[in-house]
């Protein structure tokens, strides 16, 4: 892997798959990987974050908040940041765990100057001592991103419980991923319709879905629960659809937008700004996963992006 003080925008077009270092905002490091069509992502090592995902044209795919805090230890609104490991019932800032307010480390036993068509990046997260006060489980997380040759990004996680005294480890897990839309009003979310989700806005009153494609005019906060591993998400006036597709370890897809209310309360998010994203996250939330000690728990999701042009299979 290389090093550069370039950032994903101004990466000179690659001529083989690219794993790239990179210094950003804040002196924080990522790794940028580059596809010889001109595709790109970056991961911040602070929180294993995708902060970037863009399609041979250079457009931005994913949504970060011009508002955004590149800061340790504050959570950065977009981009794909990994909820882990949560809780049934946390609240406040501790909703989401501490993996997206930790730097990850790289595995530089994986050479990555071997993978011939891939361009990608592995990272671990272990708990710190003062994590393991507030989370008393020993494990190990390892994350890899991989840009595809055709701009696909894919994310693997692969978290092993390693508690000595054969304690199961019990958490919930999200990607938070925030797809950059051009308006939300044109947005619909597909492959939900007869699925039951839980309303976060009514107390988690549990309702089934009645549309083919959830639309947005309010602020919308649900858990599908059990849903198909294949979602799309599109976007009539940018004419593309987004599709998610997870495994099935991931039972769960989180549907969540907060509106202009919402967004007027939140400090790193500027009030329009509700408008240019929407949050659909593969996530096993609904209930919690049990790892017995010794044991792994694998989680991937795929997302591709398909302009109206190139027809509707592509
Ligand atoms: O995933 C949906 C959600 O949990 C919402 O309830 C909302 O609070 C949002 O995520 C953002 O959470 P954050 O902790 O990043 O501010």
């Amino acid at each position: 892997m290389s090093s550069s003080s370039s950032s994903a925008a101004a990466a000179p077009p690659v001529e083989k798959p690219s794993a790239v270092f990179s210094i950003g905002i804040n002196g924080l490091t990522s790794v940028v990987l580059s596809q010889p069509g001109g595709y790109s992502a970056e991961v911040l090592l602070y929180g294993g974050q995708v902060i970037s995902w863009k399609n041979k044209r250079g457009d931005e795919l994913l949504f970060i908040s011009k508002k955004a805090v590149f800061e340790p230890y504050n959570p950065i609104r977009g981009g794909i940041p990994i909820c882990f490991p949560t809780f049934i019932n946390n609240g406040g800032t501790e909703q989401h765990g501490f993996a997206r307010l930790r730097y990850w480390e790289v595995d530089t036993s994986i050479d990555l100057t071997t993978s011939s068509d891939k361009a990608s990046i592995d990272l671990i997260l272990r708990p710190t001592n003062d994590d393991l006060l507030k989370c008393p489980n020993q494990f190990e997380f390892r994350l890899r991103v991989i840009l595809e040759p055709n701009g696909d990004l894919k994310m693997n996680s692969h978290i092993s419980n390693l508690n000595s005294d054969g304690k199961p480890f019990t958490f919930l897990f999200s990607y938070h991923t925030y797809f950059y839309v051009s308006e939300i009003r044109e947005v619909g979310v597909e492959g939900l319709e007869k699925v039951d989700y839980l309303d976060y806005l009514q107390n988690k009153k549990r309702c089934t879905e009645q549309a083919e494609a959830i639309t947005f005019d309010s602020e919308v906060d649900r858990v599908y629960l059990n849903t198909p591993d294949i979602i799309s998400i599109t976007d009539r006036e940018l004419k593309r659809t987004f599709t998610i597709r997870k495994s099935s370890s991931l039972p769960d897809i989180v549907v969540w937008n907060p509106w202009e209310e919402k967004a007027r309360e939140m400090t790193d998010l500027d009030t329009i700004e509700y408008r240019e994203m929407v949050c659909v996250e593969a996530a096993a939330v609904g209930s919690e996963i049990t790892l017995k000690a010794g044991d792994e728990w694998t989680g991937t999701h795929h997302l591709s992006v398909c302009p109206w042009t190139l027809g509707k299979g592509c």
